[in-house]
């Protein structure tokens, strides 16, 4: 039988939404759907003949997908996932990272197809700018809980992708850690290498960025850097059984959690998102209507009624 999107892939789980992104429908490099009830999202890089490693236009697809679930007010949890296997040799990926084939020295090019580089001047001013560090802080700043879905290698900036998931489920069998960043003269001194000394502390991260070796999927869990570890069949049913469990949870507290977590390894744009999001509630209040109501009927506010509690 034919693998029409992935061989992990349940097709009675989920609707194709590429259409519900504008220019969606011609994605190329990422699948996306979303669940039939249209609380999950499922987006997943579909080059497994290269383990899934991304070219710019990969990064600008995998932008579009994961802005579209943040927008949509009806998805709490997307799922990032790999399809595979490779039909050259059967082997898994999560993502490599950047694509090797069409790395410059002023960055990664733009290219028509496989392998091949663009040489417009559009595409010349759009290289070189890193934007997966662009897809890293939407995953980190959306109000909705990523998990990595982990069916093969995660490695070079996919390492990094899964790193700065909220959570980690991990194929037994296949799945595959490794970060190769210094091993080609690449590095990510951002959250994947810094956040996940926070994560697994620092003598892992070091080992795992200095030493860039091949850790297994139970490895990774026993270092902290995996959530969970199931039989390769069970991967994505286990990932939906996750999404399902906390879209039973309050969205607001979901959204609070997420930024609390984030605010202590964020400064300042930690604080500022957390105070956004206290704003947001605070302009609920019958004393935030009353500081509104106060100015726009031009008399002076009465705060009488609200105490300063303690
Ligand atoms: C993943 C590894 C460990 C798997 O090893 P395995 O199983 O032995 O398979 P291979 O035989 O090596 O691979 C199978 C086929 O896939 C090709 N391939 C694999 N990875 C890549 C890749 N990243 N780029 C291009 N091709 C890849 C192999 O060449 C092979 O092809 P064939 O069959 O034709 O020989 C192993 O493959 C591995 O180590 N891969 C490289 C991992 C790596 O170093 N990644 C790059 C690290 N750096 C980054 O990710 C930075 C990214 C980045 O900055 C960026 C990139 C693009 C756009 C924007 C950005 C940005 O930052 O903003």
């Amino acid at each position: 039988m034919a693998v029409e999107v992935s061989e992990l892939f349940d097709p009675s789980e989920w609707a194709d939404a590429a259409a519900s992104v504008t220019g969606g429908a011609g994605f190329t490099d990422l699948t996306y759907h979303h669940s039939t009830d249209g609380r999950i999202a499922r987006i997943a890089f579909d080059r497994p003949e290269v383990r899934n490693a991304f070219r710019p236009h990969s990064v600008d697809e995998l932008y579009r997908a994961l802005e579209d679930a943040r927008t949509n007010p009806r998805i709490g949890v997307v799922l990032l996932t790999g399809n595979g296997p490779s039909p050259k040799d059967g082997g898994w990926a999560f993502c490599s990272g950047g694509d090797q084939r069409i790395r410059g020295r002023d960055g990664y090019q733009y290219s028509a197809s496989e392998g091949e580089v663009v040489r417009d001047p559009a595409a010349a001013a759009a290289t070189g700018r890193l934007h997966i560090l662009e897809v890293q802080r939407l995953i980190r700043f959306m109000p909705k809980v990523v998990i990595a879905v982990v069916p093969g290698w995660a490695a070079g900036g996919g390492h990094s992708l899964h790193v700065v998931c909220d959570l980690t489920v991990a194929s037994r069998e296949h799945g595959r850690f490794k970060q190769t960043d210094a091993a080609v003269g690449s590095f990510d001194a951002g959250y994947g290498s810094a956040y996940m000394a926070r994560q697994v502390g620092q003598k892992f991260a070091r080992e795992v960025f200095f030493l860039a070796e091949e850790y297994s999927a139970d490895r990774a869990y026993e270092m902290g850097a995996v959530n969970r570890v199931v039989p390769h069949a069970d991967l994505e049913r286990e990932a939906i059984a996750m999404a399902r469990t906390i879209l039973t949870k309050s969205p607001t507290a979901i959204r609070m959690l997420k930024f609390a977590f984030n605010a202590v390894d964020d400064g300042l744009v930690g604080q500022q998102v957390f105070a956004g999001e206290a704003t947001r509630l605070a302009y609920g209040t019958d004393e935030a209507v009353e500081g509104r109501d106060s100015f726009l009927e031009k008399r002076e506010a009465d705060w009488g009624p609200y105490p300063w509690h303690y």
